[in-house]
């Protein structure tokens, strides 16, 4: 070989390095389902015969690491979406619900644009930015998505976005946010405009209705449309990662993928029980030295360890009033303490509405809850019924009323062997035999709410006088308009005066 040669050979493998350098620094990409349920995933279903609905998730699963023990403590968007960018419950945030932020915190946004790092993000902006003030590198809102139902599209701007980052020279951190597979689900009778055709459809004969609903038509078809969709977040997330591996940058990312919720149906996403707040966590990272094909089945996690553990990544120093802790350990295969059990919990549901606070402590035994907001004649519901809860009333089936009872008024306790019932049917909290354990998980959840100066603690102490109780939850909560930024509370009452006023019109 001669010099010349030998010098085109260097050039060129000079050349190829530097196209995945922007400065050989680690980037960081979330790819986030929205109402996604664990149960979905091949990977972490209790189901043996549930259909092959992600695989791409799977074999990503399957390749690297995953945890099965992972909760976004409040599953519902916003809310639990401010976990992951603070670190922080609710309770110590101050974004309990839809609420922008209003006590300054750090954010794992700011931090790393503060570190030089572009940041970007795809989809989800609204509910995935708790700080109004802060201003992405990157944005591409939800119509630019395809209704965020694109995958080609989520393609391109990956695509772009990498581009940008290899052009500017700056590590990235790019929050990708599939609007799959939240409702409407993927009908194929009546296509959301510009969303494109899964690559496979389910019928109504392959959905695995989960014990938590009643086996109804209704149920299964609305399963099998939520079963297209998901379907569908599964491109989504192939051709992320194709525009990944296209860019170089993969050897030095760290993929993180998560939903942030369960799926979208009555006992599910927005309550505390199992399927509300598990969520498949899977992680990949060339560089970074951590466990491949391996799964954790003892270690529980949520998403107040998101931003430390982004932090702990890159060698930056984690903020002393973060209530996580670095995942990275349990990544590289070392053990730590104090990961038996999870806190979850609800405050504030989207729209209007009273606040419905609930408070749950589970691990891999048992799961215990207390609503303080149950009463007789209360009337719990959310954007998750589809035309369920309808059917059921319109049922007259014994069965199916006293479960939507259950759903609207639930009652003030509830305790789950969820070893045996995952599903959370069978109410244990009058059972004798549990009386012992009971008060073992009610102390926990005594001592988390102390801990957190959390003020449904009081009520907790009123639970044997429900009026009482009820009376406290009017004083004693936060009010949404206390929770609220000053400028979060001035577009809400201009888009209100808005409505007024188009409503006007129409008259
Ligand atoms: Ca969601």
């Amino acid at each position: 070989m001669n010099y010349s040669k030998l010098f085109i050979i260097t050039l060129l493998l000079f050349t190829s390095g530097l196209s995945w350098a922007n400065d050989g620094k680690t980037n960081v990409l979330l790819i986030t389902a929205d109402d996604l349920g664990y149960e979905a995933i091949g990977s972490l279903t209790l189901d043996a015969d549930l259909p092959d609905l992600t695989p791409n998730l799977d074999r990503f699963a399957k390749q690297g690491f995953q945890f099965q023990n992972a909760h976004i403590n409040t599953p519902i968007c916003q809310p639990g979406r401010a976990i992951l960018t603070t670190g922080k419950y609710g309770i110590n945030s101050g974004m309990m619900g839809f609420f922008h932020m209003k006590k300054r915190s750090a954010t794992v946004t700011q931090t790393l644009s503060n570190q030089g790092y572009l940041t970007g993000i795809l989809g989800k902006v609204p509910h995935s930015t708790p700080d109004l003030a802060y201003q992405w590198d990157y944005t591409r809102v939800i119509n630019e998505l395809g209704m965020g139902r694109s995958p080609q599209r989520y393609y391109q701007y990956c695509k772009e976005f990498f581009k940008r980052s290899k052009t500017e020279n700056k590590p990235f951190y790019f929050m990708v946010n599939s609007h799959d597979p939240h409702r409407p689900y993927h009908n194929p009778k009546k296509p959301i405009k510009a969303a494109e055709e899964p690559s496979k459809l389910f019928g109504t004969d392959e959905v695995i209705v989960p014990k938590y609903l009643p086996d109804t038509p209704q149920v299964r078809m609305e399963l099998s449309h939520y079963y297209n969709s998901v379907r569908r977040l599964d491109d989504t997330f192939a051709k992320v990662m194709q525009a990944l591996n296209e860019s170089g940058f993969a050897k030095n990312t760290l993929v993180l993928f998560l939903s942030d919720n369960g799926s979208a149906f009555p006992f599910a996403k927005a309550n505390t029980y199992l399927a509300s707040s598990k969520t498949p966590w899977l992680v990949q990272w060339p560089a970074g030295k951590i466990k491949t094909s391996y799964v954790n089945k003892t270690d529980f996690i949520s998403a107040i360890d998101f931003f430390p553990t982004v932090l702990d990544a890159l060698g930056l120093d984690i903020p002393k009033s973060v209530d996580g802790r670095s995942i990275l350990p349990l990544l590289k295969g070392e053990k730590q303490a104090n990961r038996s059990h999870v806190y979850t919990q609800v405050d504030y549901l989207n729209g209007g509405g009273p606040a419905t606070p609930m408070r749950a402590i589970q691990d891999r035994e048992f799961g215990y809850i207390f609503n303080p907001w149950s009463r007789s004649g209360a009337n719990y519901k959310n954007a998750n019924e589809g035309l369920i809860t309808k059917k059921m009333k319109e049922s007259g089936d014994k069965a199916q009323l006293e479960r939507l009872r259950m759903h609207r008024e639930r009652v003030i306790e509830e305790f789950y062997d969820l070893k045996a019932d995952p599903h959370c049917i069978n109410n244990l909290i009058n059972n004798p035999e549990y009386k012992e354990k009971i008060n073992e998980y009610r102390a926990k959840l005594v001592s988390w709410m102390t801990e957190h100066s959390d003020p449904v603690l009081a009520m907790y102490q009123v639970k044997e006088q429900p009026k009482k109780m009820i009376s406290m939850l009017k004083s004693e909560f936060p009010s949404r308009a206390e929770l609220m930024p000053e400028q979060q509370r001035i577009e809400q009452e201009k888009q209100r005066q808005q409505r007024n006023k188009n409503k006007k019109k129409k008259k």
